[in-house]
């Protein structure tokens, strides 16, 4: 039964995911626009950012909406096909669940944040009106 059950969704996700790759492309929000040097600093900041996230999750893409929004060329690491970020998202942030965004500080301090409405909202609230 357990095989069943897992075969019918890998099968309803194989059948998804052209799908919401294509709607994802299709239903991209407009960019907000910086002026250069806002945006170079806004850039230099995301360096200290990376996404763990896969393609089809509709968490990821929620949260792949906002940082479009908001022009934030933010590292997307691939949880679902690349084995070493997938381990350093277990090991790092303590469970293998997408999005997760790794921040680091100045000081080099890591924190992971998981719940794709709190990344948004840090995102939004760190890059929103603030930085334009
Ligand atoms: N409430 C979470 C849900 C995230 C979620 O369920 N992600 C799925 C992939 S679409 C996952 O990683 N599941 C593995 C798990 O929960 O351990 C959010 O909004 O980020």
């Amino acid at each position: 039964m357990k095989f069943l059950f897992r075969y019918f969704f890998r099968t309803v996700r194989l059948v998804l995911a052209p799908v919401m790759i294509l709607s994802e492309k299709l239903n991209k929000p407009e960019s907000i626009e910086r002026s250069p040097e806002a945006q170079a600093e806004v850039d230099a900041q995301c360096r200290s950012l990376a996404l763990y996230q896969f393609k089809t999750c509709p968490f990821c893409i929620k949260v792949r909406r906002e940082m479009h929004r908001l022009a934030l060329p933010i590292e997307l690491r691939d949880t679902q096909h690349d084995q070493a970020r997938r381990t350093e998202l277990e090991q790092g942030g303590g469970r293998v669940k997408v999005p997760c965004l790794q921040i680091t500080d100045d000081s080099g301090k890591v924190e992971w944040m998981y719940e794709s409405d709190a990344i948004n909202r840090y995102l939004d609230q760190r890059f929103g009106q603030a930085m334009v």
